[in-house]
């Protein structure tokens, strides 16, 4: 382990160990308990060995994490805003001692360091969520982590680290801090102003990193993250391939791109000094903070967690002891007389601006609509067309769900006839028997059995949406929970429209096509839906139909021109 200086933003960490180390602790970790690691973990590790979290050595002990809830600043006084912190589950800790030493795994249970235990403790994750994020609110994404995702016991320690977590992708874009300061220094570069973003770029941004590096005469890094960012983002593969056709819009030979496999935890103005931090680490003069640095949104009641300039005022206030020069940025707009990018503060009187809000601009790549040349450049938005089409052109899935003779199969057939009439995308109807036959013949029908087998439809479904198709699912599905589990996995590959087959419970057993009513009555079928079992009606579906005043081409009608409606069929 050893400290690189140099010119590029001070001390820099080394957590890997030499060689001769990493032979002896492979010998030793035999005998270490091992944790493999969550995405979340990984990303933090990754910045921890490499020095992007310097001075950090490790994950934090209970009184850094307590002294950066409290005060920002490590128990030593040092500036650091974010907890970085080895959350596992309690069956892990149990038998864990101070001093024990335990193997940092990778999902494919690669060795990638160990973590020498100094601390073990029980975070009251209220406090934490209150203290760091402002409000301990499952609107945002951090605390909702926090809550239901992170495991109830921290370890903190100093970390021997082993090997880095391998990408495969874009590896000629990504830098450790040792490495982009080596560039820096080749390359003559001694002013930098790096820039943050998790979102594609469009020609504001372009404006407003231009005209950064111009106003600080430095060169200019585009450092998107690429570990973790906020869950719906547009995904990073999609991003970069932007971000390559942006890169050429600057001078040759004064900006590059290089990514950060950083998980942001959208914590507003202390994400914004951390992030400072870690620009500092990468050999950065200058960083560029923008108006909503890091924000998370609105919050449960509808607010915005924080003020659009917080984040400014917090690196302002720190400014002195940080190491790296903020450049405040404001929103740009387009100024349509002029036919060019400003900050909004720079706008004349009577001059008219032009703005398309994210969300505005997603709506636009949904529908297929129009998104001019004065918003983003025709590369970046074909980029961005291909993997996001518009709705007409993404796959969708109608889930029925209702009792047993409820009429689900009858109107789900009758759906798919009248999408293979039409044609354009490929169909598959996974009916409740065709998937109990085929997917799930060693299933019963306990809640637990029931749940699996609706979540290896959803999975099969969802499947089938991201690649475009048309799924027709026709279980009964009779808990909310275990439906809102499958639209959620869905509404991410594209359209999830729920179909509530609301036939009443007296009519479909008056039916009793397959005399099962009967059967479950009499006792000889167990567990029977609406009869000893229970069935949890939807309460907001995309459609309700009861089949007793409404035929089997009827109801297929009505999906169709919800579907139109939708959008998903043109
Ligand atoms: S579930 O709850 O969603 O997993 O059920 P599903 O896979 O749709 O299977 C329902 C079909 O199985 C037959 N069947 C039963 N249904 C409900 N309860 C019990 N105990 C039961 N035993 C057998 C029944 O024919 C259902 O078919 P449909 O098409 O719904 O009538």
């Amino acid at each position: 382990m050893s400290d690189l200086i140099s010119p590029h933003g001070g001390q820099l960490k080394n957590l890997y160990l030499d060689e001769q180390g990493i032979a002896e602790e492979k010998a030793r970790a035999k005998h270490y308990p091992s944790w493999d690691l969550s995405h979340r973990q990984l990303c933090d590790l990754e910045l921890l060995l490499n020095g992007g979290f310097s001075p950090l050595e490790g994950f934090m002990s209970q009184a850094d994490y307590d002294a950066v809830l409290e005060n920002m600043r490590l128990a030593d006084g040092t500036l650091w805003t974010m907890p970085i912190t080895l959350d596992v589950s309690e069956t892990f800790a149990q038998g864990l001692d101070i001093g024990d030493n335990i193997a940092l795994r990778d999902p494919e249970g690669v060795m990638l360091a160990v973590l020498e235990i100094s601390d073990i403790w029980r975070p009251d994750k209220h406090r934490e969520a209150e203290l760091v994020f402002g409000a301990d609110d499952l609107a945002h994404p951090a605390v909702a982590y926090l809550h239901r995702q992170a495991g109830e016991v921290y370890l903190g320690g100093r970390l021997k680290g082993i090997e880095p977590p391998v990408h495969y992708d874009y590896r000629q874009l990504r830098d450790t801090p040792a490495e982009l300061r080596q560039k820096f220094n080749k390359w003559g570069w001694k002013k930098i102003v790096a820039f943050q973003t998790r979102n594609p770029m469009h020609r504001a941004h372009q404006e407003l990193t231009f005209r950064a590096a111009q106003q600080v005469e430095a060169n200019l890094l585009i450092q998107p993250v690429v570990g973790m960012t906020k869950p719906g983002d547009i995904d990073h593969y999609s991003r970069v391939r932007c971000y390559q056709h942006i890169i050429k819009q600057y001078p040759a030979q004064t900006t590059t791109l290089s990514l950060l496999p950083l998980a942001m935890r959208m914590g507003g103005p202390r994400e914004a000094v951390w992030h400072a931090i870690i620009r500092k680490n990468y050999g950065c003069t200058h960083f560029i903070v923008g108006r909503d640095h890091a924000g998370p949104g609105k919050n449960s009641q509808g607010e915005d967690f924080y003020g659009p300039y917080d984040a400014q005022e917090l690196v302002t206030r720190f400014q002195d002891e940080l190491g790296i020069q903020m450049v405040p940025f404001q929103a740009m707009v387009y100024v349509e007389e002029k036919a060019e990018y400003r900050p909004i503060t720079e706008v004349r009187e009577g001059e008219s601006v032009l703005n398309i809000s994210g969300t505005e601009f997603r709506r636009r790549l949904q529908e297929g609509l129009e998104i001019p040349d004065w918003f983003s450049y025709p590369e970046v938005v074909a980029e961005l067309r291909k993997t996001h089409p518009p709705r007409h052109r993404q796959g969708f899935t109608v889930f029925f769900t209702g009792l047993s003779g409820s009429g689900k199969s009858t109107i789900a057939n009758a759906l798919m006839v009248k999408f293979l009439e039409m044609g354009g995308r490929r169909v598959t109807l996974l009916d409740g028997d065709i998937v109990r036959k085929h997917l799930s013949s060693e299933l019963g029908f306990s809640r637990e059995h029931r749940n699996l087998n609706i979540e290896r439809i959803g999975y099969v479904a969802s499947e089938i949406t991201k690649h475009g198709g048309i799924a027709i699912c026709a279980p009964i599905a009779p808990y909310a929970a275990t439906r809102a589990a499958v639209r959620e996995m869905i509404g991410t590959q594209g359209g999830f429209i729920e179909v509530y087959v609301a036939t009443p419970l007296e009519v479909c057993e008056a039916r009793d096509r397959k005399g099962l009513y009967a059967k479950a009555r009499a006792g000889i079928i167990k567990e029977f839906t609406g009869i000893s079992d229970p069935y949890e009606a939807p309460e907001n579906p995309e459609l309700v139909i009861n089949t007793v005043d409404t035929s089997p081409d009827e109801a297929a009608q009505q999906i169709l021109l919800k579907l139109e409606q939708l959008g998903y069929i043109k």
